[in-house]
């Protein structure tokens, strides 16, 4: 069952605890370190923002980029890894502060899409031919802020930029309805997959689903992913958990809610996901109460109970699943999902 799914997460996933009330509460891993890391806990792929591969990105021309990245390319081959997907970073740097693909400033866009093409430079040497886009700051915080309506043709254009500068490249987008922003432009995977229609080329345009962000959009993460699977848009996934309407917390995976994480299993069991080759990506924060030594903990963890889960949709009675559906008695079937899960 290990060997079927391939399992992906970011380095800022082991990371210092710091958060908007305190500092840090555990010393940095450097990069060396964290991806000696991925094997030993059962993962096989890395997620990158683009600086997180060349951090000081901005200070560089373009040629000493790709020879950065190159570099970490041969870095992961040495430890047998690959680069799931690079992620532009757009949120950290002064021109992104109003947004960067939506800024009012023309200068702000302009510098938005110079990144991207550096992201995508950095993909390419790295080996992947995914993009991921989390939209962090592209909304408002009030709405008389921005023209909402430019907003999203600054948005298709910025995805069309993308797809012209480099023809090998797909994108994935990551929508998240809120926080940073107030409202965030893209909230669900019905926008990410309507604006995705209407770029240049939609078959290179599909999205990444983080369960955390459905819940924040008041939505079931299953559905969500069982939309994009219908339509075999499903081109990733952050598992993770979140326990009720507040930030977004990136709680290990099932721990708020067990029997939501069983049916986010059960629509990639049904979609046939492992076959599609794409990766199980995690996006989990460990506690900041976490001590150095136990602080990757979330991710093995988050990985273990994905795969006690693929157990229990694997071994769900078929025959009392058809027999429910038949009568029409989703009590009946509750209560057999609930005991199932409870091990009775
Ligand atoms: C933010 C989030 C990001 C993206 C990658 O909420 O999930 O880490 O996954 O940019
Ligand atoms: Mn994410």
């Amino acid at each position: 069952m290990a060997g079927e799914y391939r399992f992906s997460f970011g380095p800022w996933n082991i990371h210092e605890g710091a958060d908007p009330f305190g500092p840090t509460v555990r010393s940095s891993v450097a990069f060396a370190k964290k991806v000696r890391m991925y094997k030993q806990m059962g993962f096989d792929g890395v997620q990158f923002h683009d600086d997180d591969a060349v951090p000081d990105m901005e200070k560089l021309a373009p040629a000493q980029i790709a020879r950065k990245a190159a570099a970490v390319k041969r870095t992961l081959d040495g430890e047998g890894l690959v680069a799931e997907f690079v992620a532009p970073r757009l949120w950290e740097h002064p021109k992104g502060i109003d947004g960067a693909f939506t800024a009012n400033d023309p200068k702000c866009r302009k510098w938005a899409r110079t990144r991207s093409e550096r992201t995508a430079d950095i993909a390419n040497a790295l080996g992947t031919k995914l993009i991921v886009l989390w939209l962090a700051r592209e909304g408002t915080y009030i709405r008389e802020s921005k023209n909402a309506i430019e907003a999203h043709k600054h948005l298709l254009d910025a995805i069309n930029h993308f797809l012209e500068y480099d023809p090998e490249i797909t994108i994935a987008i990551e929508p998240k309805p809120n926080e940073p922003m107030d409202h965030a432009y893209l909230p669900t995977i019905g926008h990410a997959l309507a604006i995705a229609s209407q770029t240049i080329d939609p078959k290179r345009v599909g999205g990444l689903i983080e369960t955390a962000h459905a819940l924040l959009a008041g939505l079931d993460p299953s559905d969500e992913m069982a939309f994009a699977l219908s339509l075999g848009k499903l081109w990733s996934v952050h598992l993770n958990d979140q326990n009720g309407l507040k930030f977004d917390q990136d709680k290990t995976f099932g721990a708020a809610n067990l029997r939501g994480a069983f049916n986010q299993v059960r629509v990639l069991e049904l979609g046939g996901y492992p076959a599609t080759g794409r990766f199980v990506g995690l996006d989990v924060k460990a506690m900041r109460s976490q001590k150095s030594d136990v602080a990757t903990r979330h991710l093995s963890n988050s990985r273990t109970i994905f795969l006690d889960l693929v157990e229990k949709v694997r071994t769900f009675p078929k025959d009392v699943h058809d027999q429910c559906v038949a009568n029409r008695d989703y009590e009946a079937l509750e209560l057999a999902v609930i005991e199932h899960l409870l091990g009775k």
